[in-house]
Formats: structure tokens, sequence, C-alpha cells
């Protein structure tokens, strides 16, 4: 792995010294070093991040450090994961302006970028274990994922722009790497680094042998790394966004790739199923905890809803890209198969993102990387219950997929499998 011989590493001592410089910093903070407070605040995987405040102003400067941070410098990773978070966040903030930090500052040798400070907002994975309930969540993501998704795409842009955009971002590999073992293949074997709550052997030897689970797996894997439709966040869970009562950022797309429309979506809805079973395993019942967990749900159909309208909008006015030409449907006044084509795309969409969010739902229970939701359970024995019917959860969405009809089915099908006993 090359590292630019001036890269180094930030620390909250060295910072304003090494950017008290930087006119877009400067301008922002004021010149006067002395007067900033700088604060390591990373609690991710991979970077270090830091709130650098003045009387003026706060921002926040990201890091990519040149291993993984959670494993150690045993795990070497290459520092331009950073290279392409700047230009997915520009992507991202051209295709639905508002969503994400303002990115202030881009240096590809220190593989730091500054952003705007997102605030009072809070990341949304520490909300859901605290029950707040966010009533534009739904909204905003749907909004989010059927702009970034269709913009991203050959639906949208000029043909040399779409295959610009795919060379860039496929040298993203190694965190493209990550994905590959990490969400679609350890979790289906003994890899070194999994591991899983004390009781849950049993439900993992099953999943191990369950030969139609690890087909349904390795189809999805064919389908994230051959399916180049669109730019893709590429880790959409519910620490890459950010929210206040009304807001909502989306952060953190480091693994950015292309790939399958469906992708981002079904690690969203993943993540919002995590959520709901982790409060299965919490006792005792309370009312306002059934009412949380109803909107935790709720998020699916609401999220949908939203992500098939706007893109069946967007397929309406904006479909200026090589894709399901125009010659072939409006303009022969052929608007009905216009809108058998769009039909076909939505359900090819609706159906690998429930493949995707199955094997997400597995990973964050057996893999490397676990999820607040689940960790935050006490004792271990309650987190078990409720990671067994995760997973069999994710099970069913994998393997299933192709059967799974509307999202209200899929919310009666979470609803029966919470209230199932599960060896
Ligand atoms: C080893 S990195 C583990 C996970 O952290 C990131 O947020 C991604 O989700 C990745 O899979
Ligand atoms: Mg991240």
């Amino acid at each position: 792995m090359q590292i630019p011989p001036a890269y180094a590493p930030l620390t909250p001592e060295t910072l304003p010294r090494r950017l008290g410089g930087v006119p877009a910093v400067a301008e922002r903070l004021g010149t006067d070093t002395t007067t900033w407070t700088v604060k390591e605040v990373g609690d991710g995987n991979l970077n270090l991040v830091f709130v650098v405040s003045s009387p003026r102003a706060t921002l926040i400067v990201k890091q990519a450090l040149p291993f993984l941070r959670v494993v150690g410098e045993g795990w070497p990773l290459p520092l331009n994961r950073s290279f392409f978070e700047y230009h997915a966040l520009m992507r991202h903030a051209a295709r639905d302006p508002g969503r994400v930090p303002e990115v202030h500052h881009f240096d590809e040798d220190q593989a730091l970028v500054v952003m705007q400070y997102l605030s009072p907002h809070v990341i949304l994975r520490k909300s859901i274990v605290a029950g707040v309930v966010h009533p534009n969540l739904a909204r905003d993501m749907g909004q989010f994922l059927a702009r970034s998704l269709f913009r991203g795409s050959n639906l949208s842009l000029p043909p040399a722009k779409a295959k610009a955009d795919m060379a860039l971002f496929a040298a993203n590999a190694a965190l493209a790497d990550i994905t590959e073992n990490l969400v679609f293949s350890e979790p289906y074997f003994n890899a070194p680094l999994n591991r899983h709550t004390p009781g849950l052997a049993a439900a993992i030897a099953r999943l191990v042998a369950d030969r139609d689970l690890k087909v349904a797996a390795q189809e999805m894997k064919h389908a994230f790394v051959a399916k180049a439709e669109t730019l893709v966040h590429g880790d959409l869970h519910s620490g890459s966004i950010m929210v206040t009562a009304e807001d909502t950022q989306v952060i953190d797309p480091e693994f950015a790739i292309t790939g399958p429309f469906g992708f981002d979506i079904g690690m969203l809805f993943a993540n919002f199923l995590l959520g709901f079973f982790a409060q299965s395993g919490l006792e005792p019942a309370s009312g306002a905890r059934d009412t949380y967990r109803d909107w935790l749900l709720s998020l699916i159909p609401d999220t949908w809803g939203t992500f098939a309208a706007e893109f069946s909008r967007l397929w309406h006015c904006e479909r200026t890209g090589i894709l399901y030409d125009r010659r072939l449907f409006e303009d022969q006044g052929d608007r009905l198969g216009s809108e058998q084509a769009l039909d076909t795309v939505l359900h090819g969409i609706w159906q690998d993102c429930w493949g995707f969010a199955g094997v997400e739902m597995h990973r964050r229970i057996i893999g490397l990387a676990h999820v607040l939701e689940m960790e935050s359970i006490e004792p271990p024995s309650a987190r078990a219950r409720a990671e067994t019917r995760a997973l069999a959860m994710g099970r069913h969405l994998a393997v299933m997929r192709a059967t799974l009809l509307n999202p209200s089915r899929i919310c009666d099908l979470a609803r029966t499998i919470d209230r199932e006993e599960h060896p």
C-alpha cells in the first residue's frame, strides 16, 4: 500500500498547527489557533474524527488511518477511502441537496476531509436505542435513496459520465472487499473474526449448514459485484445517518462503489429490523415500547413508499440516460410501456433489497461488526433471544425474497417471527 510521504495522522495537539493555514478552515474558525479546542470523537471502525471549535465556529475533520482502527495495524487499509468519500459526498450533495454535510476542504495526501459540524444531530443508531421517534426519517431517506440512486445511474447520467464514475469508484476495491467478505461470506463459515452472543451457537450452526441460505447469500454477493447499476453509498446503516427531531443527514460514504440499486435500501431496512428485534429482548414489556417498535416497522413501508414515488417521478421527468429510451415508449405515445418497464425495474430493486437485508442482519449478529441495538441488551440470554429472531427473519428474507409481495407483508412477517418460539 502506497502511503504519501507527507501523510501523518493528526492528533488534537498537532491539528491546529497543521490546519491553521488552510484557507477554508481559517476563514471559518479564525486564524488564532490558540483559541481552538480539538477533541477526537471517532467511535466508528475505521477513522479518526475530530471536532474542532473556535469562538467563531465548529468543524469536523475526518482523517483515514492506514489500517482498520477497530482491528489495528495488522489489517492495513488504503488511505484513498477518503478520496472516495469526498467524491461520493460531492455527488450526493448535487443529487439530493441538503441531505449530506457540506464539504469545506479535501486533502488527498493527508486523506482528510474537513466538513460541516452537524448540530444538534445525533447518530440514528443511538437515537433508536434511546427510543426516540423521528417523524421525517422515512420521507427523507426515501427521497435520498431515490434521488441518489436514480441520478447516479444510466437512467439519468450521460453514458460517458456513468462510465467515468464507474471507473473512478471501481478503484475503491479494498472497501468493497471488506463488504464482499464480511457481509456475504464470513457469516456462513467459521471465520476467525466472527463472534456471537453465548447461547447462539446452535442457531448459527444451523445457518452455516443451511444450503438454501448459503446459495442465497452467494446470489446476493454475485449481484453486489456484478450489478453495476448506480453509485451506492455502500454502508448505509443507522450509524451512517444523523438526525434531529426534524432533520436527517447521510454521512460516511467511504464504501461508495457502483453497485445494485437495492443494496443501500436493503442495508437500511435490515438496520430498521435489527432495531425492531432488539427491542423484543427487553423486559418488562411496555405499551410505550410496543408503540416504538410499531414506528420502527412503519419505517419500511413509509421509506419504500416515498422511494417508489420519487423514483417514479424521476423516471417520468428525468429519464435522460441510455436505459429505457424514451424513443421506445413516451415518444411513441406508449405510456403503458413506460409504466410496465418502471414496474419491472422497481420490482427488481424490491426483490434484491430483501436479499441484501437478510445477509446484513446475519452479519451484524454473527460477524465482526455488531450493532449497538443488540449489543446493549442485557443479560446475554435476552440478547440471544432477540438475535435468534433476527437471524430467522434474515434467513426468510434472503431465501424467500422472490415471494415477498409488499411492505405490509414484511411487517406481518416480522411480527410473526417475533411471536414465535425459536430453538
Ligand atoms: C471491519 S469494518 C466493519 C464494518 O464497519 C463499517 O462501518 C462497515 O459496515 C464495515 O462492514
Ligand atoms: Mg462508516
